[in-house]
């Protein structure tokens, strides 16, 4: 690692959205989870970070109602940072995609849609920074989210994101979309945002960091309702905390999160 001064960056991650849930239900039903996308906008302009991550299921489906996708352009356009999307099995890029119902890029030109079915770096010279990310493309059980990760570039800050379930040892069940602790620590990024799980976890990932933000607000009502806050401080170090959304919310330092071990491909 380079002992050279890094641009020191806050980044706002969130995942898991999934809005317009609701659409085929009473018209009130998705109130929940758009207030709780709305406080993640809130939360980025008064940190004012400097990158907003979604790691994925940021649509909950290819058929919302069109008041959910002119909710979610004008929600993105609000943030007025740079945001990166890294498209989910719930949003995915393939054939009849949520994101080709509008123009994404007119709407809200501060969004990337990492739209790669092979992966794709977004660069962002002004920070320093780059981040790679594999779109689900249609739902394909052995998606694999960080198969062909390349090496990382020239940038101080390199990033991912990836959308699937981190293999650990109570996790035998989940068969599709796997992410192993040994990718995650070998893919050479300083920080690694995660999307599937609707609760926030910070995973073993080597010299990584790599952490499932949560749902912003969960869809069974009892998981969900975190962020996090990602510290790009400029000796290196990327320091995590997990903020609750809402009044009052409760704030979980960097050295307060646990850990989940995960199991390696030997042991699967
Ligand atoms: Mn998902």
């Amino acid at each position: 690692m380079t002992t050279i001064e890094r641009p020191e960056l806050k980044i706002i991650h969130t995942s898991d959205v999934h809005l317009g849930a609701y659409d085929a239900g009473k018209s009130d039903d998705g109130v929940g989870l758009e207030h709780a996308f709305s406080s993640v906008v809130n939360l980025a302009i008064a940190e004012d970070a400097d990158l907003v991550i979604i790691a994925g299921d940021f649509f909950d489906n290819a058929r919302v109602k069109e008041h959910t996708l002119e909710f979610a352009a004008s929600e993105l356009a609000r943030i007025d940072r740079p945001t990166v999307i890294g498209p989910g099995n719930h949003d995915h890029v393939g054939p009849y995609s949520v994101y080709d119902r509008f123009d994404l890029a007119d709407a809200c030109p501060n969004v990337t849609l990492l739209r790669g079915r092979d992966g794709e770096t977004a660069e962002f010279p002004a920070l320093d920074l780059e981040i790679w990310g594999r779109a689900h493309t249609e739902t394909l059980m052995d998606f694999s989210p960080f198969e062909g990760i390349p090496e990382r570039g020239s940038y101080a800050w390199s990033l991912a994101v990836g959308h699937g379930h981190f293999i650990h040892p109570k996790a035998l069940l989940h068969h599709s979309f796997h992410i192993l602790e040994e990718e995650l620590a070998a893919s050479g990024r300083d920080y690694v945002a995660l999307g599937h799980w609707e609760q926030m976890t910070r995973v073993s990932a080597g010299d990584t960091v790599a952490a499932y933000s949560g749902a912003s607000e969960g869809l069974g009502g009892h998981n969900g309702g975190h962020a996090l806050r990602v510290h790009l401080k400029s000796d290196g170090e990327v320091a995590l905390t997990a903020l609750q959304l809402g009044e009052g919310g409760a704030v979980i330092e960097n050295d307060d999160i646990p850990i989940l071990e995960g199991l390696s491909a030997s042991e699967m």
